[in-house]
């Protein structure tokens, strides 16, 4: 295999642990007070009887221990890729031959379903060497398979039983991670000798609590699309005749356009959740736009770059009764959709379901957005927004409304709009220098719940907006994260989704600058990832964790 000049000396780095594991193995652990779930405790309660309540966990530097006999270990990526998911499974690796020489390591393949079709390989030092600080998750792929039925339970218990598996680490997102708890409840009721653990992944950086400071992922490819919306502005700020506007990964909450106006100062940044706090009907936006717009053609030019969250439709109030109503019909008959012929049956059957309210709703929509949103969800009942084109339905009502100002002398400028979709793009980049040692730390921290006997807990590693020397470590029940939703038209315990807090410091900077960003080009070029170079272009934070960590 021929690898490039950067990746070859990636393979070089050697990513930092938290003190309380670069001693080696970790057995010192300072347990916590009983813990709740954040909302919903008794139902929660009631579902987890076996994991509900237990303590958080905190590793303290200890000697060098060893365990008595080896531990086998089975790994799964789940759902999107993220940057850093090759070093979370080589922090696991080094973590659990630390703990004992003869450890092993089967990664399986696929995402969940490898756990339960028994796909799967042992993972040795030279795959793994192959693999360190390098993006992408192709070392073992990831899939989006749900594991939520006995039988699924039992399958993954007899193929892991077979390679004499007694932990199974998830990496995955808040869907995964809750799934992952199912499991962790259902093996310790059923006494079936596996213990099972989550770590924190998603670009979206909606898996974060006080105790989950980011998901790994959200870092780099938060660079990644700063870096590209840097070069679109300068681009736009060029050539003078082009509205940019920019959709951003992150299905549900609005992290990604945050950080990433943080770091680019564009001139509009919507946030999803501000927009359903304000209920802020599709027009009303539209017409913020076209202000905007209007007003930079008499100041500054024609030309200009909105950011916009991909989960912004399903924040904007008449929107989301809309899609709500449309999980429940999808779920509840998709058979009998499934069987409509041809788009305008389809249409029929659903506006024939829907209440007065969504069918308006549904109707005002152009028809590419109404077919989009009647697509299948994802196996967790999500819409999937990705495919929901909101950069050119924004830029298409915008260019209407400035043509209806025009018509009544209201505005005289020119506007053409470029549409752009920032998303895979990112996912697979080289973890910058925060996520490989996170990752590193994460997977190591794993490994030490896995040779203490630990399950149902998401390793935990924090202080991470401080120098690597003063990170902790540890565990976080995953029973505390959670909540009751409502998914696929049933009551469902799951991990709650951070949204951007509208009284937090990282939305407060925003809202502190936007008018200036909106009316001004000042315009911030972040560049592309620095790897090696003078710590404060290499080891940045990103400005969502130093505004939550240091100023909140
Ligand atoms: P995870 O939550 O599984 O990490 O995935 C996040 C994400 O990248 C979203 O930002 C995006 O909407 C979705 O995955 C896209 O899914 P897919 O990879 O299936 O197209």
């Amino acid at each position: 295999m021929t690898v490039s000049a950067l990746q070859k000396a990636r393979y070089a780095y050697s990513p930092k642990l938290p003190p309380a594991l670069a001693e080696g193995a970790v057995i010192e652990i300072e347990e916590g007070a009983a813990t709740t779930s954040v909302a919903d405790q008794e139902a929660v309660a009631k579902l987890f009887p076996e994991n509900y309540g237990k303590p958080k966990l905190t590793f303290t530097p200890s000697p060098r221990e060893q365990l008595n006999a080896p531990i086998n270990v089975g790994v799964i990526l789940s759902g999107g890729q993220a940057p850093g998911g090759h070093n979370v499974i080589a922090g696991i690796f080094d973590g659990i031959k630390s703990l004992h020489p003869q450890s092993r390591l089967f990664g399986f393949l696929g995402g969940p379903s490898g756990v339960t079709d028994n796909e799967y390989m042992e993972l040795t030092k030279e795959i793994i060497d192959e693999y360190r600080n390098t993006g992408g998750f192709d070392m073992i792929a990831s899939g989006r398979t749900k594991l939520e039925t006995t039988e699924q339970f039992e399958q993954a218990r007899a193929n892991c039983a077979a390679l004499g598996i007694t932990t199974l680490v998830v990496i995955g997102g808040d869907d995964s991670n809750t799934n992952a708890c199912l499991l962790a409840e259902y093996y310790a009721r059923t006494n079936a000798g596996i213990n099972v653990i989550g770590c924190p992944k998603t670009i979206d950086g909606d898996l974060k609590n006080e105790y989950i400071e980011a998901s790994f992922g959200f870092d780099t490819a938060c660079r990644v699309y700063s870096e590209l919306i840097g070069n679109i502005q300068r681009d736009a700020n060029s050539a003078r005749k082009y509205w940019h506007f920019i959709k951003l990964m992150g299905r549900s909450a609005s992290h990604i356009t945050l950080e990433c106006a943080l770091q680019t100062h564009p001139n509009i940044s919507l946030i999803g959740e501000e927009v359903l706090e304000k209920k802020q009907t599709l027009d009303e936006i539209v017409e913020e736009i076209a202000s905007i717009v209007a007003k930079r053609s008499e100041t500054e030019g024609d030309f200009g770059v909105a950011i916009i969250p991909e989960g912004l439709i399903e924040f904007i109030p008449e929107v989301r009764t809309l899609i709500a109503e449309l999980n429940d019909i999808l779920a509840n008959e998709s058979a009998a959709f499934a069987s409509m012929k041809g788009r305008s049956e389809q249409l029929a059957f659903i506006n024939h379901r829907l209440s007065k309210e969504a069918s308006y709703t549904f109707s005002s929509l152009p028809v590419a957005i109404q077919t989009q949103l009647m697509l299948d969800r994802d196996p967790h009942g999500n819409v999937q927004v990705s495919l929901i084109e909101t950069e050119k339905l924004l830029a298409e009502l915008v260019g209407l409304k400035l043509s209806e100002w025009k018509a009544e002398g209201k505005y005289n400028g020119r506007f053409s709009a470029q549409a752009h979709f920032f998303g895979y793009e990112g996912r697979c980049a080289a973890p910058s220098n925060y996520d490989a040692n996170y990752c590193y730390s994460l997977g190591y921290t794993a490994a030490a719940l896995a040779g203490s006997g630990k399950t149902g807990y998401m390793a935990s590693v924090t202080n991470t907006y401080k120098p690597t020397s003063e990170w902790e470590c540890g565990g976080v029940p995953i029973t505390m994260m959670m909540n009751i939703e409502r998914r696929h038209g049933e009551d469902k315990p799951v991990i709650q989704k951070a949204l951007v807090k509208l009284d937090g410091e990282p939305f407060l900077e925003l809202c502190r600058n936007r008018e200036k960003w909106a009316t001004t080009t000042d315009y911030q070029y972040p560049g592309p990832i620095q790897y090696f170079g003078p710590t404060e272009v290499c080891d940045q934070i990103t400005k969502t964790l130093e505004l939550e960590r240091t100023r909140g």
